[in-house]
């Protein structure tokens, strides 16, 4: 198992659009352990490769208080959506940053597990609104980008001004 590195938004790679995971095989679970090592570490409930920097369709989820109920999506897809729903969210790759965002109540996906084997679940409340912010993130999307621009813009500025103080050489930064 390993920690894996979450990228900071605004990276740019944040915007990548995760591709299709063609065969669930020993390489795929092992990429899902190490997620979940990271995001248990974090500490989030959620997951999604493209904050690794993998563009694989993968994403996780716990939402249970006791962290023992890991659920995996592979290839997600939400089939139906229906009502909405205003939700304090927060993201790994934003930390600190938290903002009530409106999204459809309830939402069905389907997905493969972890074994490859196809699964449905019908989620509302938490789940619904994580499976919603985590299939965003694989096609690029993050919860910030739901806000205005003015917020946005302060959010940048934010992210910038962190990075700069997190980092002890100035200029050997990637431009972002
Ligand atoms: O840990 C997380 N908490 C959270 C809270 C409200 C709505 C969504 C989330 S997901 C987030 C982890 C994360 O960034 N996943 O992409
Ligand atoms: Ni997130």
């Amino acid at each position: 198992m390993a920690l894996l590195d979450i990228l900071v938004y605004p990276d740019p790679r944040l915007r990548n659009k995760a591709k299709p995971v063609d065969r669930v095989d020993l390489a795929i679970q092992q990429l899902i352990d190490d997620m979940a090592q990271t995001m248990y570490a974090a500490p989030g409930i959620g997951l999604a490769a493209t904050q690794v920097n993998i563009a694989s369709r993968i994403l996780i989820i716990d939402i249970s208080d006791n962290k023992n109920k890991l659920q995996a999506f592979i290839n997600p897809e939400i089939i139906r959506a229906t009502g909405e729903h205003e939700y304090e969210e927060g993201c790994l790759s934003v930390p600190g940053v938290y903002a009530r965002i409106t999204r459809p109540s309830a939402a069905t996906v389907r997905a493969l597990d972890r074994e490859g084997n196809p699964f449905e679940v019908t989620a509302d409340g938490l789940l619904a609104t994580c499976l919603q912010h985590e299939i965003d993130h694989l096609d690029g999307k993050v919860f910030v980008d739901y806000l205005s621009r003015l917020k946005q813009e302060r959010i940048r500025k934010k992210m910038h001004k962190e990075l700069r103080q997190q980092e002890p050489e100035p200029g050997r930064r990637q431009a972002i």
